[in-house]
């Protein structure tokens, strides 16, 4: 491929990482949630940049972007390219959005160079992969799978409104998504690309990896109720304070990977009641995200950490619920692909190493429908879900250049 196409595409991409980077709730930081005003400015930017590529580019009901390159002569199974483009609060700008740009600007350059795939290709560009808004995860992928429970529409972010009114102050149709065909069907295949979101390629001093599959997961709810009082009379002894509690329980958690080092437990949100300095606490919800390579394992975790929980809250003779929000189980790679995949890494660095990815991707919802492989890209001090997530152009370049390798691969190989 011409150099000088690549480079002015590479620079787009790296323009267009700034633009959406902009495009949040908030003034200072990147916040960008399913189904929100700013979901909508980015859906329309990326719809007219795949337009731009020249997919025929769509959204859906649920702020789905889709731009498909048609082939009324497939020979072979659909290949989708996909990433989501919703965020957490606080965001980096690169988780997700990367992945998506390199999709777009793969596209382009292949349809400058003229290329015919043998197959069908979607680009997507997923609307909640994050699910900090409702804590639902992979709405936009299940739906694109015929997967989507519809009881999901009455789920309820902080502010009480729920995913169906979310989507009607938008103006998308709810009624609309049953009466859509799934895209993604059981035997095409799901590729995506996304920052590593930990330090193993940074270490082994390589640009790019090859995932070999993607950790099981669980978000659970837990809600500790005791009794408010005040701070100033009640002894301890008669104390039932729901934050003293929650802390043990926390301290608990914190503790799973001693004997499990390859879990990962979390407890990334909390909400306090009366929350007022001078009442003891007789109320707190807090989330636990955990996580596991095998799914068997996380189940075993989780039962034995509820059983823990349930110790703690009785010794100090409070009320405890523990709600399962989302589980997934973990997720395989496809053999083929992944070698696939690696053969075009290696014509950029001199080896492919494999990688497990920790953290979710759409891909872990879509493995449940047809085949996935996915593309690492090492990010600074392994740095995500922060502000200061970076990758580096040269590194960005390098994915491009192998990304478009392995559409053509796979094309004529998968
Ligand atoms: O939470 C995750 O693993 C992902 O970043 N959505
Ligand atoms: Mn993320
Ligand atoms: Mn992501």
């Amino acid at each position: 491929m011409k150099t000088r196409a690549i480079d002015a595409i590479h620079s787009k991409l790296l323009d267009r990482i700034e633009i959406l980077g902009a495009v949040s709730a908030e003034e200072d930081r990147l916040t960008r949630l399913s189904l929100s005003r700013e979901m909508e400015t980015a859906s329309l930017l990326i719809k007219s940049w795949m337009s731009s590529a020249g997919l025929v580019a769509t959204i859906d009901p649920l702020q789905n972007v889709i731009g498909s390159w048609p082939n009324a002569h497939a020979t072979k199974p659909a290949l989708h390219l996909g990433s989501h483009y919703d965020t957490v609060v606080n965001a980096g700008k690169y988780d997700g959005v990367l992945g998506l740009l390199l999709n777009i600007a793969a596209i382009e350059i292949l349809q400058i160079e003229g290329y015919t795939p043998q197959r069908h290709i979607n680009a997507i560009g997923f609307c909640d992969e994050e699910g900090a808004r409702f804590q639902t995860t992979f709405l936009g992928s299940s739906h694109l799978c015929g997967d989507l429970d519809p009881s999901v529409l009455e789920k309820r972010d902080a502010q009480g409104i729920t995913v169906r009114d979310a989507m009607q102050a938008r103006d998308l149709d709810p009624e609309k998504l049953s009466a859509i065909t799934p895209l993604i069907k059981a035997n095409d295949l799901y590729l995506e690309a996304h920052i590593e979101q930990g330090p193993a390629l940074e270490a082994l001093d390589l640009p790019l990896g090859i995932v070999t599959g993607i950790a099981a997961q669980s978000r659970i709810q837990v809600s500790v109720s005791g009794k408010t009082g005040h701070a100033g009379t009640v002894p301890p002894d008669l104390r039932r304070d729901a934050l003293a509690a929650a802390a043990e329980m926390i301290l608990e958690i914190e503790k799973l990977p001693v004997d499990a080092p390859e879990a990962r437990a979390t407890v990334g949100q909390l909400h306090l009641q009366p929350n007022v300095s001078n009442a003891i606490p007789s109320q707190v919800d807090f989330t636990i995200d955990l996580r596991h390579p095998k799914f068997d394992t996380l189940k075993k975790l989780r039962d034995a950490l509820r059983t823990q929980l349930r110790v703690i809250a009785a010794k100090r003779q409070l009320n405890l619920q523990i709600e399962y929000l989302q589980e997934s189980t973990e997720a395989r790679c496809d053999r083929k692909a992944k070698a696939l995949i690696a053969r075009s890494v290696s014509k950029i660095q001199k080896r492919a190493p494999e990688l497990l990815s920790g953290a979710g991707h759409d891909a872990l919802k879509i493995a449940q429908t047809c085949p996935i492989g996915m593309l690492f890209i090492r990010c600074q001090d392994g740095l995500s879900h922060h502000p200061e997530e970076h990758v580096s152009p040269e590194d960005i370049r390098d994915a491009l250049e192998a990304w478009i390798e392995t559409i053509k691969t796979i094309d004529s190989e998968w």
